[in-house]
């Protein structure tokens, strides 16, 4: 009713509405913080948010029309033929769902047709950041090669590359749609400090850049090639990939950091699974959260001189035991080539290489 009497107000004035509504909020605004509860308040406040085109969940200004918050109807077109899905039938000698009801991604729990004809549609932008810093640039072109083989293919993809060697960077024949972006950083004597800093990049590049041009974002090892599909089954709000070195153990066996004075700490007898750092993704806005997040506990211990097991990969591990992921990915889309398949891992999809430590790290000493 009100909004008909906006209507009324703004043909008699010959106001454009949408800045008469604009006003019209303000001033409902200004009445319920001065005459209403807090809880009232604070859902008016939301929706001025919107209104003046932010998104409520971040204090960093990203445009409402880029806000990655908002979800979509699951379309499925009519006419689509597939095999019937089972209440009975699946995968049997793997957990498929968490305690908390996320799916855990294996082969068989889904069908890619189905997925593919929800999810291409939608005109996603995916955000996917690689840091290839010193000796590293040199994973870069079989990781390109083979993400266009197998990543996310006929989405509309930006790499953004995170290097000191914008010189080394190969010219990788990329599908339309996909392009890639130059971002150039210091390099470091500290391998540990290349791989920690990640997130602080990360996390200004959402809010300089990629906040404003992407949907989704995945950030990715770049020691690393895709051997199978990897598609928009891996797309959620919080996503998270089991280490592949640590999915058969309990978690009294997992490198946590034990150590109280870490701010990535996790007392014995806590814990879920051990997640990888090599993939996180998620919603940009739910991405740019973990990666402050740890940016700020790294900075903490950082101050307190004190550098965590695994340094980010330990900071992460505690945000997502206490912030859970919406999905996970199982080891297919975290394997190491040294590892013998086995009977659960039906397909390897992402798999870091074998590689020379002392070869391509800044401060390892090789051996004589
Ligand atoms: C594990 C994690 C990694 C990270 C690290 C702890 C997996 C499989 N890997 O791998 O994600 O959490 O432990 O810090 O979960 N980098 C450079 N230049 C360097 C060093 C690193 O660009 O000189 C980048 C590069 O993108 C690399 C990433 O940092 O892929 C991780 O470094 P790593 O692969 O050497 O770490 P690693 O193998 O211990």
């Amino acid at each position: 009713m009100f909004l008909g009497i906006v209507d009324i107000i703004a043909d008699v004035h010959g106001v454009n509405q949408s800045s008469f509504y604009l006003l019209f909020r303000v001033l409902v605004l200004t009445y319920n913080i001065t005459y209403s509860s807090f809880g009232e308040m604070k859902n008016m406040d939301v929706r001025v948010v919107e209104v003046l085109g932010l998104c409520q969940q971040d204090p960093v200004n990203f445009r409402r029309e880029n806000c990655s918050c908002r979800s979509r109807d699951m379309l499925s077109p009519q006419g689509l033929l597939y095999k019937q899905p089972s209440v009975l039938m699946g995968r049997t000698n793997v957990v498929t769902v968490t305690p908390w009801l996320a799916p855990i991604v294996w082969e068989g729990t889904f069908n890619h047709l189905i997925v593919d004809s929800i999810y291409k549609p939608m005109h996603l932008s995916i955000a996917t950041t690689v840091f290839a810093v010193g000796k590293y640039v040199s994973f870069l072109r079989d990781f390109l090669e083979t993400a266009e083989k197998h990543f996310m293919v006929d989405f509309k993809v930006r790499y953004y590359i995170f290097t000191d060697r914008r010189e080394d960077v190969p010219a990788v024949v990329l599908a339309p749609g996909r392009n890639v972006t130059i971002i150039p950083v210091p390099g470091s004597n500290r391998w540990q400090e290349i791989s920690s800093r990640r997130m602080e990049m990360i996390q200004t590049t959402i809010e300089n850049q990629i906040g404003k041009e992407a949907d989704y974002i995945f950030c990715l090892d770049v020691d690393t090639k895709f051997h199978g599909r990897w598609g928009a089954e891996t797309l959620s709000r919080l996503v998270a990939t089991i280490h592949p070195g640590y999915y058969e153990q309990t978690h009294e066996h997992y490198p946590y950091e034990r150590r109280p004075a870490s701010r990535a700490y996790i007392p014995a007898g806590e814990g879920d699974y051990y997640y990888g750092g090599a993939t996180i993704a998620g919603y940009v806005m739910d991405v740019h959260k973990l990666a402050k997040y740890c940016h700020e506990q790294l900075e903490a211990d950082a101050a307190n001189s004190i550098e965590a097991a695994w340094q980010e990969e330990s900071h992460l591990n505690r945000y997502l035991l206490y912030n859970k992921p919406t999905k996970i990915l199982s080891p297919e889309y975290l394997w190491q080539d040294f590892k013998a398949k086995n009977n659960e891992v039906q397909i390897i999809r992402f798999s870091q290489v074998n590689k020379n430590y002392a070869e391509v790290r800044p401060n390892v000493k090789k051996r004589k």
